[in-house]
């Protein structure tokens, strides 16, 4: 009798210690998914720039449009070789639709679109913001390569979505 009921009592502790060890550990598991899911949604949105940290909200969406740079999609020289690009996005075009730089460029771009959401991805180099109607998102970039760069939109936008292509053309130092 004595020695069953010393085996049932190890027998208890051992349980008890073995729930307490899982429960530690579906804990620590936990913890690690959520640390993971918050890490991941910061990088993307800030480190992978699908919102551009310098995003500028406006009250009204259409706004955008009463400032000229955007309205008539300006390219501003802001240097000897820096430029400022106004880019407006909408169905299914961008404004400006193409843009010539020399190369070794210093440009900043302020992203914005008119109706709904547009992808301004430029091919062969980092840049990828979401245009948002009502937020200016700005991103820079310096083109060391000559060459054309293809505006893609990424962003599903429309029947006509995938002919939504614009220029950046980087042209060679050495022409005037
Ligand atoms: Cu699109």
């Amino acid at each position: 009798m004595n020695l069953i009921s010393s085996e049932e009592a190890f027998e208890d502790a051992f349980h008890r210690a073995a729930q307490q060890h899982e429960r530690a550990w579906v804990f620590i598991v936990l913890a690690m998914l959520a640390v993971l899911l918050v890490g991941t949604m910061f990088f993307v949105v800030l480190d992978y720039g699908l919102v551009s940290r310098g995003t500028s909200f406006l009250r009204r969406p259409d706004a955008v449009m009463d400032d000229p740079a955007f309205r008539e999609g300006k390219v501003v020289q802001t240097g000897s070789n820096s430029y400022a690009v106004y880019m407006v996005g909408h169905a299914w075009a961008w404004s400006p639709g193409v843009v010539h730089v020399k190369e070794g460029a210093q440009v900043t771009f302020y992203v914005t679109s008119t109706d709904v959401l547009h992808g301004f991805e430029l091919q062969g180099t980092t840049i990828n913001v979401t245009a948002m109607p009502g937020a200016v998102g700005k991103v820079e970039y310096k083109f060391d390569r000559a060459g054309t760069y293809y505006i893609i939109c990424n962003e599903y936008c429309g029947i006509e979505h995938h002919s939504m292509i614009g220029r950046i053309i980087v042209d060679p130092k050495d022409k005037s």
